[in-house]
């Protein structure tokens, strides 16, 4: 009897590993995955002049791919300081907008990998001299729109194109441009294309900076990329340089403010401290249902803080970010701390700008070769008390590479 029990035991065991086995060899034989192909039409020779944009458009077909989304890369030799050629990546898209800031022969190579296959393809751009002499500082004033700021009355334009003149004078002798608060904005331009330097940041915004009396705004950037070569900035040519605060829920997207031309005839409104000299000074509206007014200032009590050649109303756009100001004075309005932000602005610590972080409509990141133009604008909306309102001045934007 016991001799049984064992032996019924032990079969246990024993049937499970025949079953297990005979599961295992009805499963279908692997069809052997075919393996992926890589193939690359690329044309040996290009041409084109420094500082301008050839395309390079491969044709490439992947069969079998699996699924796998491929990677690019395109690379030059470089002859180092040292002597050592090296292989510098360019770009990582399948396209290549190839731009130069040296007549020479440039080897370009051009990879394509799909999981654990690779192909490889060469290419010559010739790149040709122009003999011009290029600045890396935007020389030429393209447009300017100041937001209400205590410093509009220095100027008694009455046409924008005064205005413009005054300004592209200001530019030429490296004088400041007064942006205002939110949306005050200058565009200025290159002579040459700023080219996006792979990995690098390509350019600097150099606004008034801070002292221990006043503080400024960081102000936010859009850059335009002249792609259809008609000296132009079009409107649908410019990016906007999405910097760190731009996905932060606090970021207003397409954010309006318009402003209403101060009444001379209208009595002040002053508030309980000794600085609101008048608090329904200048009436704002905005897109999402806010208004208000900015309060005048007793110190700027004689100034006007709107431009006088704007007309009665104007709006100003662009995406608003909050920046925190901070009363220091217990409530008296008389001392702040205003906050900064960490990249992707000028009036910052570091305003050096990155092409490759501009984005479209929808936030989605575009490959630019370059930029052409830059526009600057205050992109907060906030007064520290009796210093009045935070307000942006432009100083200008030079090439980092050149
Ligand atoms: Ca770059
Ligand atoms: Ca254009």
């Amino acid at each position: 009897m016991m001799k049984k029990y064992i032996i019924y035991l032990l079969c246990i065991p024993a049937i499970s590993v025949f079953y297990s086995c005979s599961k295992d060899s009805v499963t279908p034989e692997p069809v052997p995955v075919p393996a992926p192909s890589i193939a690359i039409k690329l044309a040996a020779d290009f041409a084109v002049a420094r500082y301008n944009v050839v395309l390079i458009d491969p044709e490439v077909t992947i069969e079998n791919s699996n699924g796998i989304v491929p990677q690019y890369k395109w690379s030059i030799k470089v002859t180092g300081k040292d002597g050592v050629v090296k292989d510098s990546v360019i770009c990582d898209t399948k396209t290549l907008q190839f731009i130069a800031p040296k007549a020479n022969d440039y080897a370009l190579d051009f990879t394509v990998t799909s999981g654990k296959v690779t192909k490889q393809a060469a290419a010559k751009v010739k790149v040709s001299e122009t003999n011009k002499t290029y600045n890396s500082k935007a020389w030429s004033l393209v447009d300017f729109v100041p937001a209400p700021g205590i410093n509009n009355d220095i100027y008694s334009f009455t046409t924008k194109a005064e205005a413009l003149a005054e300004m592209q004078l200001a530019l030429t002798n490296g004088d400041e441009i007064p942006l205002g608060t939110f949306g005050g904005y200058v565009v200025t331009k290159f002579d040459h294309t700023v080219i996006n330097a792979y990995g690098k940041r390509d350019f600097i915004v150099q606004m008034s900076e801070n002292s221990s009396f006043i503080k400024y705004p960081p102000v936010s950037v859009y850059v335009a990329y002249d792609a259809n070569k008609n000296g132009i900035a079009d409107e649908n040519e410019w990016y906007e340089i999405a910097g760190s605060e731009h996905h932060k829920s606090a970021t207003v997207k397409n954010y309006e403010i318009t402003y209403y031309k101060p009444d001379p005839a209208k009595p002040a409104a002053p508030g309980k401290a000794a600085w609101e000299f008048d608090t329904t000074y200048l009436k704002y509206t905005d897109n999402k249902n806010g208004s208000g007014a900015i309060t005048k200032t007793t110190k700027f009590r004689r100034a006007d803080y709107y431009p006088s050649w704007l007309g009665a109303t104007y709006t100003l756009k662009g995406t608003k970010v909050y920046l925190p100001v901070k009363d220091v004075s217990d409530g008296a309005g008389t001392s702040f701390n205003v906050g900064t932000f960490d990249w992707g602005y000028g009036g910052i610590k570091d305003p050096s700008i990155d092409i490759s972080w501009a984005v479209d409509a929808n936030g989605k990141k575009v490959h630019l070769p370059g930029v052409d133009f830059v526009k600057v604008y205050v992109s907060s909306f906030g007064a520290a008390g009796a210093s009045d309102l935070l307000i942006g001045i432009f100083e200008e934007v030079r090439d980092l590479n050149l």
